[in-house]
């Protein structure tokens, strides 16, 4: 099946011997703690491990490059804080391996593609710029200078700037992401589409609309005085792993925590801190108090089938359940919301989420008593085509509920890369607003170009049609982790030159345009010296605080760059009339944050604020009560039931993450919690299902998609029975991204439908 002389894009396939149990019911505790250490000790000496792990989002340490959570203001763990999988992200950056020019000149490109993730990943840290040259077997080494050369060359080539794009993934610092839109605007473009473009961006466009802001509203301490946490389309045990200590604060001050899931993700059901001795010793602590196993894509009906039951009580007890007065003084929309829930019947709607109607009443009720409640979502709902329409809806629930701008209340998108948010709030967005651009003019001179540029998936199939012809990767793995695999591969080699900004080797490096260069920086973990002074860099994390984040290892290799001083140099190579100091601003990252100042609202004293332990939080209209929308207040919305067009011999396929894994980089083949070992291509299924399709658990399918009438297979994946819905499966990303088409994506956000591809098995042969 795989053609060893041929490129290869997407994952390929392995022997795998797969182990199956019964999936766990206790998260973290012990086992997770020595599973992180076998991950560090495999990849760094005993001298570094100790001096990285134990300054972990220490207030002098860095910003665990794991995750966006937040971390205490006030009490830090000694031991540092972090967690299992924070743990193996730092060690795999850490890492004492290497890939320099020697590795290059042993591997051809197309000899690593066809090495899996897991061990293209594992090979070790980038170390030199190297440059693949067109019809060239292998990348060979180039100097700093001249890979500036190139790049300036082709990009001033261009018919126009809009035919570049520059992505962002979200481990970007605020400085760094900062310099490199005014690098790309002065260059004449706002073509930078980001990984937010497949994550949140759902809930930036929910929220802004019905709040006034496209950030979440809660604090971390909002968590140890609410009465009521519910947690949908998430998985924190493996992803957010500090958040389930949050959530057993929670439960010590008697909050209640309903869990909405396809599936029951142990995380949610039962933690034992691995950072107290209790967590080490006891029994550890039920979290959920409440499961609703939804079927996938089902959100809403669920949402609705809830809110239809609050007003039935409303209308026999009025002001027994919503907050009249809140929503009088500060929502717009109301009567047509109560309108149009007077057409619908909840019963129905719990039929079509799947969830047992007596469960969603004992749902109602908890939230019927809660005085206060905060809603966490992550991409279990940002990932449908009525992605935007789910967290529209849950916002009605929060507002009528009047648990909007007060203390134990809110909205808490779950964020994912650990400054994604704060590359946002940077500028690093393909539709920035007018108001930011002419602060740009004003502090910078020069013009700004005014129309929106291409998100991802614009991004690829103007790639694929011609219409760009350089691409240009700040971090990240666009290759694997946008939609449509080897439509996205077609699209990058239809470009003249890739570039990526990168600290380890991934699938990108190797599906490239013509001329295709890599260009190796600094990561979170490793000092960054400039002018012979160390800096810090500051992100952003999910609440709105500003930190500051301090390497403390010696950098893999002494020719590697930071990303700040990448951009400053390619803007130097590259911009004939700019009136940025480009190099100066570099020499000291306080000078970053001086133009950061007097650009962006909220950062005023940033270089001292930054200076303060724990950093300061940003200005956040709807955590204050101020809804900055059209209409002044916040909105209710109306949204309509989404049609479910899945016939009798189809599936809804949601791609989601192992625990071994951080998006494309594959730390390992577990996925502990579910019970699987050793294995990535597996399918997970109903029994039924199973049966249905004539098989058994350990038989091997194929995966393949119909949408639009153009067939896309992935090939060979082992069924595991699973406590999940029928008709729905799941499987993980990316090895299933070549199903993802290209044009199903979420309405008005454009975030691909990674967790809801319509989809048939057969017997693979
Ligand atoms: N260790 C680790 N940490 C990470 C990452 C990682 O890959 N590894 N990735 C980071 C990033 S970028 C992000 S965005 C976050 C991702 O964090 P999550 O969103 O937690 O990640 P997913 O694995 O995509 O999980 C989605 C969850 O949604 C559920 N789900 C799927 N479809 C539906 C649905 O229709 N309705 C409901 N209610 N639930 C549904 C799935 O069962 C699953 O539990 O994590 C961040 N942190
Ligand atoms: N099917 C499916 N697809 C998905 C998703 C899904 O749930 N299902 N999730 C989507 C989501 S939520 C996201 S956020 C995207 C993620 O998309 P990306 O952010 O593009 O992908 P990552 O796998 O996080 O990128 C990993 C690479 O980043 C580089 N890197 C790591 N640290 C640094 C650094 O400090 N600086 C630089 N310059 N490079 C660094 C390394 O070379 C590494 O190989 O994927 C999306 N794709
Ligand atoms: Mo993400």
């Amino acid at each position: 099946m795989n053609d060893k002389n041929k490129l290869c894009a997407t994952t390929p396939l392995e022997d795998e011997k797969i182990r199956i149990t019964a999936p766990k019911q206790t998260a973290a505790g012990p086992i997770a703690v020595l599973s992180s250490i076998k991950h560090v000790y495999k990849e760094l000496s005993l001298k570094n491990c100790s001096k990285t792990l134990f300054s972990v989002n220490q207030m002098t340490g860095f910003d665990c490059p794991g995750c966006a959570w937040p971390d205490p203001d006030d009490h830090r763990s000694a031991m540092g804080e972090f967690c299992e999988n924070g743990v193996k992200a730092i060690a795999e950056e850490a890492t004492e391996k290497r890939v320099g020019p020697g590795f290059f000149a042993k591997h051809s490109v197309v000899e690593l593609s066809h090495w899996s993730d897991f061990k293209l990943g594992k090979s070790g840290r980038l170390t030199h710029p190297m440059i693949l040259y067109p019809g060239k077997s292998n990348y060979e080494e180039i100097s700093w200078e001249e890979a500036f050369q190139k790049i300036s060359t082709q990009l001033n080539k261009l018919s126009s700037p809009d035919e570049a794009i520059f992505y962002t993934s979200g481990r970007t610092s605020n400085e760094a992401a900062f310099l490199y839109q005014l690098f790309v605007r002065q260059y004449g473009t706002n073509n930078l589409p980001d990984c937010s473009n497949m994550c949140h961006e759902s809930s930036g466009v929910a929220l802004s609309e019905t709040l006034g802001i496209g950030k979440g509203s809660v604090k971390l301490e909002d968590f140890y005085i609410t009465d009521l946490i519910i947690v949908v389309g998430q998985n924190p045990g493996t992803n957010h792993p500090r958040m389930l200590t949050a959530l057993q604060k929670a439960k010590q001050n008697n909050a209640q925590i309903i869990t909405i899931n396809p599936l029951p993700e142990a995380g949610l059901l039962n933690f034992k801190n691995p950072q107290n001795l209790g967590g080490w010793l006891g029994s550890g602590t039920n979290l959920t108090d409440l499961f609703l196993q939804v079927k996938v894509g089902a959100d809403v009906p669920l949402f609705k089938a809830i809110l239809c039951l609050l007003l039935e009580e409303e209308e026999a007890q009025p002001g027994s359940v919503f907050d009249r007065d809140f929503i009088e003084k500060h929502t717009h929309g109301y009567q047509e919301l109560i309108e149009s829930l007077r057409t619908q019947n909840a019963e129905e709607l719990a039929k079509q989420s799947g969830v047992d109607f007596s469960l969603i009443k004992q749902a109602t009720h908890k939230i019927k008593q809660a005085k206060r409640m905060i809603i966490c979502w992550a991409m279990g709902l940002t990932q449908h085509k009525n992605a935007v329409q789910n967290i529209q809806e849950l916002v009605n629930l929060l507002l009528l509920k009047g648990c909007m701008g007060k203390p134990g209340s809110g909205t808490c998108p779950v964020r994912g890369h650990s400054n994604v948010q704060g590359d946002r709030t940077m500028g690093i967005w393909e539709k920035p607003k007018d108001a930011f651009l002419n602060q740009l003019k004003e502090n910078f001179d020069f013009e700004p170009p005014r129309t929106h540029g291409y998100d991802t998936v614009n991004a690829i199939k103007a790639m694929a049609e011609g219409k760009a012809k350089v691409f240009f990767a700040m971090g990240g793995n666009f290759l694997s982790a946008t939609p449509d695999t080897n439509y996205t591969a077609r699209a990058l080699q239809n470009c003249e030159l890739t570039v990526q900004v990168s600290t380890k080797l991934n699938r990108s490096h190797l599906i490239t345009g013509k001329t295709a260069i890599i260009l190796p920086c600094l990561g979170r973990t490793e000092i960054d010296l400039q002018n012979g002074k160390a800096q810090f860099v500051s992100v952003e994390n999910s609440m709105g605080i500003v930190h500051a984040s301090r390497g403390q290892l010696k950098p893999a290799s002494e020719h590697l760059k930071s990303e700040p001083a990448i951009v400053s140099e390619l803007a130097e190579a590259t911009l004939k009339d700019s009136k940025v100091k480009w190099t100066w601003l570099t020499e000291d990252y306080d000078r970053i944050r001086d133009i950061i100042e007097q650009t962006i609202p909220g950062f005023g004293n940033y270089n001292q604020r930054v200076r303060n332990d724990g950093g300061f939080y940003l200005p956040n209209g709807a955590r204050e009560g101020n809804f900055h929308t059209n209409t002044g207040k916040a909105n209710f919305t109306i949204n309509p039931i989404p049609e479910i067009d899945v016939k009798e011999d189809e599936f809804i396929m949601m791609t989601i993450r192992s625990h071994d894994q951080f998006n494309t980089t594959i730390y390992g083949l577990d996925d502990r919690y579910r019970g699987i070992f050793n294995a990535r291509r597996i399918v997970l299924m109903h029994k039924n299902d199973i049966q249905k399709i004539n098989c058994q658990a350990g038989d091997e399918v194929d995966i393949i998609g119909h949408y639009e009438g153009e067939e896309r297979i992935a090939p060979r994946f082992k069924i595991v029975a699973y406590p999940i819905p029928e008709q729905c499966i799941a499987t993980y990303f990316p090895e299933t991204n070549v199903l993802v088409p290209i044009n199903s994506y979420a309405d008005r956000s454009y975030t691909p439908t990674s967790k809801n591809v319509v989809v048939k098995l057969k017997a693979s042969s």
